[in-house]
């Protein structure tokens, strides 16, 4: 059940509650303050509302948070050279698959792109990842368990420069984002990949899941304070999660989300879309 119809049922045939409200929209992953400054206005309204009203100013408030945007999300750099994008997050939300979409969706957008197996650490990651990189024909540098992240990065950028790719995408491993050493990790290979690039990488996406509910606010905050993130992919979003840290995260931390993952197939990722997230959000 979205937001709205929360809202519908529970203020169908009596005055809202404030209590009840902050409750719902607070449970819907907006964020603490997002969901204050919603009842804040809402009461400063100064009469007895609606779930029709609710619902207006919900609507309005959720679409004004998002940015309208111009140029789509990872559209190929001016200069030529691969546009470096840097996949990370905790374990397990979706990071390797959604690599395997991007890869496809540009792919069939016309891109050329190469994939960096950088998980190491898991020694079915680069195996995981390969399978896809065969079944959607693109070409993936790897190295064998255990080796070097940053390594594989370098190698993959002069793949991809060679063949004049549009894009290379770098899947890294799961990481606990309270785990200080693993995140060095990350930034090394940012710098790893800056050596090559002064400007890579260009993208630093992290990969969340709709499931884990407002605990993606953490995982956003403490990777964007080591890494500086410039976009978030939304995975799981055709489970229970209705994607509502999508709004507290643009909120409060100024990240955009660029895609969402709605299945485990290959075609299951979408650009983000305000209008139609909003709409399936509430
Ligand atoms: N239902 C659903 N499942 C998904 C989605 N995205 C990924 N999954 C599933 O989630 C599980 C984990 O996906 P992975 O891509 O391996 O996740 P990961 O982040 O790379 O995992 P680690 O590398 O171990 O940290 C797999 O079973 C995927 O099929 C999605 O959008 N919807
Ligand atoms: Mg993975």
């Amino acid at each position: 059940m979205g937001l709205f119809d929360a809202i519908l049922k529970r203020f169908a045939n009596r005055d809202i509650d404030w209590d009840d409200l902050e409750e719902l929209l607070i449970g819907a992953d907006l964020g603490v303050p997002f969901s204050m400054e919603i009842l804040k206005q809402l009461r400063s309204l100064g009469r007895t509302l609606k779930a029709s009203d609710v619902l207006a100013e919900c609507r309005r408030r959720v679409l004004a948070v998002f940015p309208e945007t111009e140029t789509p999300a990872l559209s190929p750099l001016a200069s030529g050279l691969p546009r470096v994008v840097l996949v990370a997050g905790v374990n397990g939300t979706g990071k390797t698959t959604s690599i395997a979409k991007l890869a496809h969706l540009l792919t069939r957008e016309g891109h050329q792109v190469v994939l960096a197996a950088a998980d190491t650490f898991r020694a079915a990651a680069i195996e995981q990842l390969d399978h896809w990189a065969t079944r959607i024909g693109v070409p993936l540098i790897k190295t064998q368990y255990q080796g070097d992240p940053s390594a594989v990065c370098y190698d993959a950028y002069e793949a991809a420069a060679k063949r004049g790719a549009t894009h290379l995408i770098c899947d890294t491993a799961g990481r606990l984002h309270v785990r200080s050493n693993l995140m060095d990790e990350l930034k090394k290979i940012e710098r790893t990949l800056g050596k090559r690039d002064p400007t890579a990488p260009h993208d630093r996406i992290l990969v969340v899941d709709a499931t884990t509910g407002s605990n993606a606010l953490a995982q956003a905050r403490e990777f964007h304070a080591s890494l500086r993130l410039t976009g978030l992919i939304i995975t799981k979003l055709d489970g229970s999660g209705k994607g509502g840290m999508a709004v507290a995260i643009q909120q409060q931390l100024g990240i955009p989300t660029l895609f969402i993952g709605t299945g485990e197939g290959i075609e299951d990722l979408n650009r983000f879309q305000r209008e139609r997230f909003v709409e399936d959000l509430l």
